[in-house]
């Protein structure tokens, strides 16, 4: 693992209708994950928080059936530039949401420096929406879907290149709310997904060993995107999208060392998080907990 770590916190909340999640790199960081990781002797650069403008209006917009395009474009252009910063210092980036919208800057800043990005997708949802499918124009219900080039053409085109990913190179896991159209897509794309079904039956153990052995030989650098609503609301609490029956913290702490193990994450990005909605930063504190076992963090 790249042992030189930029940490970059993103105050985005316009990707969704709840307030607070901007609060989740606040939250984070009071979680102690520059302590942690620095612990565990990387060399670790946080560079703040991505400036976010708010929309200079009382309700939010809809453009092109689209909630608050305009800030959120803005914001995931100047987190794409910061990432590809990062990246070409040879340094891992660490992105810290915010609300799932950031994957777009995220997987832009990152992405070109690949030949072929592998995904990792840890989330109840799939991300998978565009406008017209969306049951809700929240920009966080398709950032999955942008960065396979499908979508508003200011989002897919961040950074001047599109598409970002391919299709073959995603897997998403944990999913159990799915709509109509991300389904569809689902099929018409031919995308790994492991739902909650498949997790039940074979073990988050056979999942993440299927997943290192699909994208050994086929990827040359793999972003793990987590939204701690993959967890159950009852371990992760504190997200504004909350799906019953999800993963728990013991199988994505699992999850997370087996990737250590295998030394295949090469940026990754922890998103969702959300304090008002949380119980004394329990969600942050186990986004944290995650990162570290993900960065090699052991007992002996
Ligand atoms: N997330 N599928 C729903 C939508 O509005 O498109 C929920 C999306 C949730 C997105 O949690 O990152
Ligand atoms: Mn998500
Ligand atoms: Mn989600
Ligand atoms: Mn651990």
């Amino acid at each position: 693992m790249n042992n030189k770590l930029s940490v970059i916190g993103v105050p985005m909340d316009l990707g969704q209708n709840r307030r607070g999640v901007d609060m989740g790199p606040s939250a984070i960081r009071y979680a102690g994950v520059i302590e942690r990781l620095e612990r565990l002797k990387y060399d670790v650069q946080d560079l703040g928080d991505i400036e976010i403008s708010r929309p200079n209006r009382k309700e939010v917009e809809l453009e092109d059936k689209l909630r608050n395009l305009k800030e959120v474009t803005d914001g995931n252009e100047k987190l794409a530039r910061a990432v590809a910063e990062v990246v070409e210092k040879d340094r891992f980036p660490l992105v810290l949401g915010g609300d799932h919208s950031i994957a777009i800057g995220t997987i832009a800043g990152v992405a070109n420096h690949y030949d072929n990005l592998g995904v990792i997708w840890y989330d109840a949802h799939g991300d998978l929406n565009s406008s017209e499918t969306s049951p809700t124009g929240n920009i966080h219900g398709m950032p999955l879907a942008v960065n396979l080039g499908i979508g508003h053409e200011r989002l897919t085109n961040i950074l001047e290149y599109q598409p970002k990913i391919k299709p073959e190179n995603v897997i998403i896991i944990g999913a159990r709310s799915l709509d109509e159209g991300e389904r569809e897509l689902i099929k018409e794309k031919g995308i790994t997904v492991y739902t909650m079904h498949e997790i039940d039956r074979i073990g988050m153990s056979e999942v993440i060993d299927q997943s290192i052995q699909y994208f050994n030989g086929r990827v040359d650098g793999v972003h793990l995107s987590l939204d701690l609503d993959g967890l159950d609301p009852s371990d992760a609490p504190g997200v504004g999208t909350p799906v019953i029956g999800g993963l728990s913290y013991r199988e994505s702490h699992l999850a997370m060392e087996m990737l250590a193990e295998a030394d295949i994450i090469t940026s990754a990005e922890f998103v969702e998080v959300n304090p008002i909605l949380d119980e004394k930063n329990k969600t942050a504190t186990i986004a944290v907990g995650l990162m570290a076992s993900l960065f090699g963090e052991k007992l002996k």
